[in-house]
């Protein structure tokens, strides 16, 4: 009845292979840095590594502009030492998850190049191809779509006078996954890695594959711009779960594990069908209504409060949904495109950042669903210094914006300041600095002893915030985490496949954050203060009134003879009984 799994069972350990480990001294990571700390990964208790794409690519989006699905990019290593990694991990009874970007290739692929060379060429239906309109005598792109990382959705191509689609940067093409033969190549890149040791896949913007027919425009949501958000009319498109379905089945044979990254969508019912356990589509799914609860008005880069109220309603309803319909969720606060929890909706002051990742670890490791850890986020790591120039700023989305907003607003300090400190607070390079191992020279992610430097910048926290300093400190942010992760194997029915439930007593409370988890006889309570403030509270409004053991706790004081309870800033609690 509770549809096991050993993917439902398992956590995962995501890695930015750039800015995880560098073994040679170039100053970028690469895979037989990874290889050196498997044992790191190990330790913490996580089952699953993630590694974002190593593939060869021009990395204009750092790797997710693939040119060749079916190598390695030299400067990450060779297809040998993936399976290397692969065969370290096993030996631990570990699995390793590759990133499948199919979306979209990189404009250096070899099928854009043949697709673009000329209107006739066999790969010409490989991608979106469109002659455009003309309008006023001028031809203009086919319609209004806009491209997350800025400006028109369409790049004219001059040499076969013909327009092609890009969701994402001009040198991310959309694939075409009308033409047969599109689908055909992805089956077989699937294939070729899960042959080689591979696992199964995270796949980038799946639910972007299949586009609505005719290419309309879309609405005008911003009537300031020439180009709108057309999410719409692509994030759930008319042959989505056919092609999911397709997917579905390579990687049934294999049985490997799966999770699509769905921006877009916010009706569950819909998406659950990619999810479904009897489907034989996905596994599970990235959504992103959490990680966009802090976007404004003009989308990312400007501000909106945080609510925890709105956090709390939007956590029971992803929850409850996949638990009702035999979903699952991929639980997650953190990754490469998102900036560190910590600074970002708790507090990096030096006296309560260390309870804050601890408190985070709590919300997210005891919910149902396949937790999701990213690199540095068991440490607590933080985000880039507010002094921060944009020269050290890297990420293509970050910079286009800037470059889009510093024309338009040239005469408006105030705004781009305020634009800087969204950056700061939002943007992805917030993820992408170097892994802090240590208080060693460049922190230990690279030797020191040559000319070369970290390809990103080192953020200054790694005097305080480092592996080193952590891994055998039982009051760490990775001690907690250790303890998260082993306690979900301990109480498997309870954490991995029990119920959930808000506490009703707390649903409006702007500070505190409570749920029940609960399967059969088994109970727990999960308690976390996110504020700065000291609170008590009736253990009647808490809901946990009696006898409790506790499994878990930080800045919390709980005691079984009093009524009360009192909460430390970002302070925590996990009880249990049965
Ligand atoms: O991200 C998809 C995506 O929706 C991003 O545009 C995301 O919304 C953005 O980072 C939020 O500001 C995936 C990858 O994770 C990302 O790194 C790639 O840049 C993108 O696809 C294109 O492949
Ligand atoms: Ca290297």
């Amino acid at each position: 009845p509770d549809n096991r799994a050993w993917w439902k069972e398992s956590s995962v350990y995501q890695i930015y292979p750039a800015s995880f480990k560098d073994s040679n001294g170039d100053g970028i990571g690469d895979i037989p840095g990874i290889i050196s700390e498997v044992d790191y990964i190990h330790k913490l208790g996580a089952d699953v590594v993630w590694l974002c794409p190593v593939y060869p690519s021009p990395k204009v989006d750092m790797g997710y502009d693939i040119a060749d699905y079916i190598d390695i990019d030299p400067q990450y290593g060779t297809l040998e030492d993936v399976q290397k990694l692969a065969r370290e991990l096993k030996s631990r009874g570990m699995k390793l998850v590759m990133d499948l970007v199919v979306n979209h290739s990189s404009d250096q692929h070899e099928w854009f190049k043949q697709s673009r060379s000329s209107k006739s060429s066999p790969y010409r239906s490989w991608y979106h191809w469109h002659p455009g309109k003309v309008v006023d005598g001028k031809r203009v792109p086919p319609n209004n779509w806009h491209s997350y990382f800025g400006g028109s959705a369409w790049e004219w191509d001059e040499g076969s006078q013909e327009y092609y689609l890009h969701i994402f940067a001009k040198e991310q093409p959309d694939l075409n996954w009308e033409e047969p033969k599109v689908v055909t190549a992805v089956h077989d890149i699937m294939r070729f890695w899960l042959d080689r040791g591979v696992d199964g896949f995270r796949m980038d913007v799946i639910n972007f594959i299949s586009k609505v027919p005719g290419y309309p425009d879309a609405a005008i949501t911003d009537p300031t711009s020439p180009y709108q958000d057309a999410t719409e009319l692509f994030a759930n498109g008319p042959r989505l779960h056919e092609f999911l379905q397709g997917l579905g089945a390579i990687l049934k044979k294999y049985d490997a594990l799966s999770v699509g990254e769905m921006p877009g969508i916010k009706d569950p019912k819909e998406i659950l069908k990619g999810v479904g356990f009897d489907r034989g589509e996905l596994n599970m799914m990235f959504h992103f209504e959490l990680v966009e609860i802090d976007h404004g008005k003009e989308r990312k880069f400007s501000h909106q409060d945080f609510s925890l109220k709105r956090f709390k309603e939007i956590t029971e309803k992803w929850q409850n949904f996949m638990y009702d319909n035999s979903g699952w969720n991929a639980i997650y606060l953190e990754n490469h495109d998102q900036s560190r929890t910590v600074s970002r909706w708790c507090s990096d002051a030096p006296e309560h950042r260390v309870a804050s990742a601890k408190m985070l670890a709590a919300y997210l490791g005891f919910q149902a669903g396949t937790p999701y850890i990213y690199q540095g986020q068991e440490l607590g790591m933080i985000n880039v210094p507010k002094e921060w120039g944009m020269s050290e700023y890297q990420d293509i989305e970050c910079l286009n914006h800037w470059k889009e907003v510093s024309a338009r607003y040239r005469d408006d300090p105030a705004k781009l300041a305020e634009y800087r400190r969204e950056y700061q607070r939002k943007g992805r390079d917030n993820a992408r600095t170097p892994m802090q191992w240590s208080t060693a020279p460049h922190a230990g992610f690279m030797k020191s002893d040559g000319a070369a430097k970290p390809w990103m910048k080192l953020n200054p926290s790694y005097e305080f915030i480092n592996a080193a300093q952590q891994v055998d400190d039982p009051d760490s942010p990775f001690s907690f985490w250790q303890k998260v992760l082993s306690l979900r194997k301990e109480y498997i029915d309870l954490f991995v496949y029990g119920d959930f439930e808000l506490i009703k007593g707390t649903l409006e409370d702007e500070d505190i954050l409570a749920y029940r988890r609960f399967y059969g006889k088994e109970e727990a309570t999960i308690i976390v203060n996110w504020s700065s403030k000291v609170l008590e509270k009736t253990k009647a409004e808490l809901g946990v009134s009696g006898a409790w053991k506790t499994l878990a706790s930080s800045n919390f004081e709980f005691d079984d003879a009093s009524s009360k309870v009192r909460l430390l800033p970002w302070g925590l609690v996990v009880l249990f009984r049965s």
